[in-house]
């Protein structure tokens, strides 16, 4: 046993896949990263700094989904979801200028996997739709959802059965009167507000 455990021991962890042109997801199918671990080429997609117009890793066309990736550093813009999209059992180690963005209306379930080193935002939204995040865990994030600043379309927020810690803002925000944020089952560790820029009555906690 010895033996054989130290040749597994001495193998080389998996490569790495550099990525220098964003991988598209076509409308309606499914990309199975199989526990790969993808990383940004820094000159053609960005470094994952705070710099705005970097490019995303992958590229979610309506209805696609992302299954089983582990994004690695730099994660430059990280996921675009341009309608519905599906997002299981993806990890963001680092967390570039931000982790998924939702480019236009739709609805992103995420489910397992985790965000991690987000200097600001994780989950950007820039156009109306929801939200939904459940078995997640995040730590050292800035905020983990926010509504794309000054915008007032409707966007639906829920998180279930997650596990948050160390942020340094909030887990929603908003600046929109008619968006909404639900929070169920979930642990948090150091964080200070759940919810930011809600109307009242849009939210809740249990
Ligand atoms: C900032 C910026 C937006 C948009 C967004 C994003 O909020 O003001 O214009 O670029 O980041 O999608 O990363
Ligand atoms: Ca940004
Ligand atoms: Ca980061
Ligand atoms: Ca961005």
């Amino acid at each position: 046993l010895a033996l054989v455990l130290s040749v597994f021991a001495s193998l080389p962890a998996q490569a790495a896949t550099t990525v220098s042109t964003t991988i598209v997801v076509p409308a309606g199918t499914e990309y199975d990263g199989k526990g790969q671990t993808f990383v940004a080429n820094a000159s053609t997609l960005g470094d994952g700094s705070q710099a705005e117009g970097q490019k995303p890793v992958f590229r979610l066309e309506a209805g696609a989904t992302l299954k089983n990736v582990i994004l690695g550093a730099p994660a430059a813009d990280g996921v675009h979801c341009y309608g519905n999209c599906t997002i299981s059992n993806v990890t963001w180690q680092d967390v570039g200028e931000d982790a998924l963005t939702l480019k236009s209306s739709g609805t992103v379930n995420i489910t397992g996997g985790g965000a991690y080193k987000a200097y600001d935002k994780v989950f950007q939204i820039n156009a109306a739709g929801t939200i939904n995040i459940k078995n997640f865990k995040a730590n050292d994030i800035g905020k983990l959802v926010r509504q794309s600043g000054g915008t007032t379309y409707q966007v639906n927020m829920t998180l279930d059965s997650s596990d948050i810690s160390n942020v340094k803002d909030s887990i929603f925000r908003t600046d929109s009167s008619i968006s909404q944020g639900k929070i169920t089952n979930t642990r948090y560790s150091n964080v200070p507000t759940l919810f930011k820029g809600f109307a009242p009555g849009k939210t809740s906690a249990s």
